[in-house]
């Protein structure tokens, strides 16, 4: 599957104003209008129905659930982006892809990845290196 948008809509900063859209790519030979000023082309770009009419740089996307993972991201991962913990393994959505595990499957929780005698789960809950 091609996903040249963003599944959800996302929250971001962009020229000063926070605002709700779905997120495409950018494209540098896009010439669409943004009459509304959201940062998104009002036209699509080939199969982009929302191409961004600058380089993400210029875009702060916000992390709504506050787990680590910017709206963005979560995409990316397929995680909720109103929920710090999408598989409610108890480990947050950040926690788990910075340390390599998967934020869409709770088992890893109960598995001790680096054999130190500790869960996964246990190590996020002691600040430890899963
Ligand atoms: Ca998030
Ligand atoms: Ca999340
Ligand atoms: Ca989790
Ligand atoms: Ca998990």
């Amino acid at each position: 599957m091609n996903n040249w948008s963003t599944s959800s809509r996302v929250t971001y900063l962009y020229n000063g104003k926070i605002h709700l859209s779905q997120l495409g790519n950018y494209w540098g030979d896009y010439i669409g209008e943004d009459l509304n000023g959201d940062g998104v082309g009002d036209a699509s770009f080939i199969f982009d129905t929302d191409p961004l009419v600058q380089s993400i740089s210029s875009y702060n996307i916000f992390d709504s659930d506050k787990d680590g993972l910017s709206d963005l991201d979560e995409d990316a991962y397929s995680t909720d982006l109103r929920n710090n913990d999408t598989d409610g393994d108890g480990m947050p959505d950040g926690w788990e892809t910075s340390h390599f595990l998967n934020p869409i499957d709770p088992s890893d929780a109960l598995i001790d990845s680096d054999s130190d005698g500790l869960t996964n789960l246990e190590e996020f809950v002691y600040g430890t290196n899963p």
